[in-house]
């Protein structure tokens, strides 16, 4: 059974009819351009080959009900007038705000099951994969008129303004716009974006996936704190946003040393995404964005402050086996590293071995490693 037939059937099972279709959205991990998003600044995302999938159905009663394959199997389900910032909460929150963004062309209420792949609270956007599967299915039932930038906006809302968290736009449009095969560069302010060719195995090389097992969430306080020092420092500087910081010895014009440095990592990833985007377009060995990789590690961990131990123990220790770079991925605070490393069975196998040996030495939890293909964005199955 493939896995649109088994949220299919469990969808049947659960609501009783058939769904009227599947739809899949992926995770993402990003190659380069941390926090710069809410910056109005550059990324580079991958989807990745896990996804969400969503089966999902209009009912005639007015009510949203809502199913994962993932906890304890109970439905959520709440009549479609009281949908509400926080209502319904937790994980039925994300799908919910999607809904509740499209709820004047669902009169009857709609029925949603979700099964999922993406590592969850990994820094690897399940929530995204979650909010972009059910956002695609829904513009595909009833509002065929929204372009995926207009379902990267309905997701981020439901995020932003339903949930809480206060994200940008990275993971919504990693997870609508990637295809497979490409990363994706993307201008945050201007939305224009392009596939920029990635394959890493012709030149020999794999991007592998640590997921330390440190849980991260992004309604709790130190993404929106980072968030706030931006803008302050950005207002202090007298531009609309960070993206707008010509160079570092701009910064000189900020007194306090915190914000300083946290607009340093901004304006430092900004140049780092455009000049791996330079090497990926070029005839250049890609093994040379390693260090750019790690470079914006130490930038991640010295001047935003959002690295934990078990990540700077994983790229140490990558770097130590003689990975070509490696550096914490996603809101920080916990989540996954990637880790840019020779194909050949022995140099990757060495390195996640080595990272796996300073867990234990430590006394942390096993990581799980996987090495990601750049995969294609969200859509239908079924
Ligand atoms: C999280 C957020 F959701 C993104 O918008 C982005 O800011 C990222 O952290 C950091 O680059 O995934």
């Amino acid at each position: 059974m493939t896995a649109a037939e088994r949220a299919q059937q469990a969808f049947t099972e659960r609501f009783g009819t058939a769904p009227e279709g599947v739809w899949a959205a992926p995770g993402r991990v990003n190659v380069i351009g941390e926090h710069t998003d809410y910056n109005d600044g550059f990324v580079l995302p991958v989807a990745l080959p896990h996804t969400t999938r969503a089966a999902v159905g209009r009912r005639t009663d007015g009510r949203l009900a809502l199913a994962s394959l993932q906890g304890d199997g109970a439905v959520v389900a709440l009549a479609m007038a009281d949908l509400a910032p926080g209502r319904p909460d937790g994980w039925a929150g994300y799908p919910a705000g999607v809904v509740d963004g499209l709820r004047d062309l669902l009169p009857g209420g709609v029925s949603v099951l979700v099964d999922t792949d993406v590592p969850v609270g990994a820094g690897l956007s399940s929530s995204a994969a979650l909010t972009c599967s059910v956002a695609l299915a829904l513009s595909d039932l009833v509002a065929p008129h929204l372009t995926r930038a207009d379902l990267v906006e309905l997701a981020r809302r439901s995020e932003n303004d339903f949930v809480g968290a206060p994200t940008g736009i990275l993971d919504q449009s990693a997870s609508l716009l990637c295809e497979a095969g490409s990363a994706l560069f993307l201008d945050t302010r201007s939305r224009t974006s392009e596939q920029v060719p990635l394959d890493l195995a012709a030149a020999g090389l794999e991007l592998l996936v640590v997921d330390t097992g440190t849980s991260h969430t992004h309604a709790d306080g130190g993404y929106g704190d980072r968030r706030r020092e931006c803008e302050e420092a950005a207002m202090h500087l007298g531009v609309p946003a960070l993206r707008d910081v010509p160079d570092v010895a701009a910064l000189s014009a900020l007194d306090d040393d915190v914000l300083r440095r946290r607009a340093r990592h901004i304006v430092t990833e900004n140049a780092r995404v455009l000049e791996v985007v330079r090497v990926l377009r070029s005839d250049a060995d890609p093994r040379t964005i390693g260090p750019v990789l790690s470079e914006g590690h130490a930038s991640l961990r010295d001047d935003f402050e959002i690295s934990t131990p078990e990540l700077d123990a994983c790229v140490a220790a990558a770097l130590d086996a003689g990975a070509h770079g490696a550096r914490m991925v996603g809101g920080g605070f916990g989540g996954s590293a990637v880790v840019l490393v020779d194909r050949d069975r022995d140099r990757a196998g060495a390195v996640a071995q080595a990272v796996q040996k300073r867990f234990a030495k430590e006394g942390y939890a096993a990581p799980r490693t996987f090495d990601v293909v750049p995969s294609a964005g969200a859509r239908r199955l079924l």
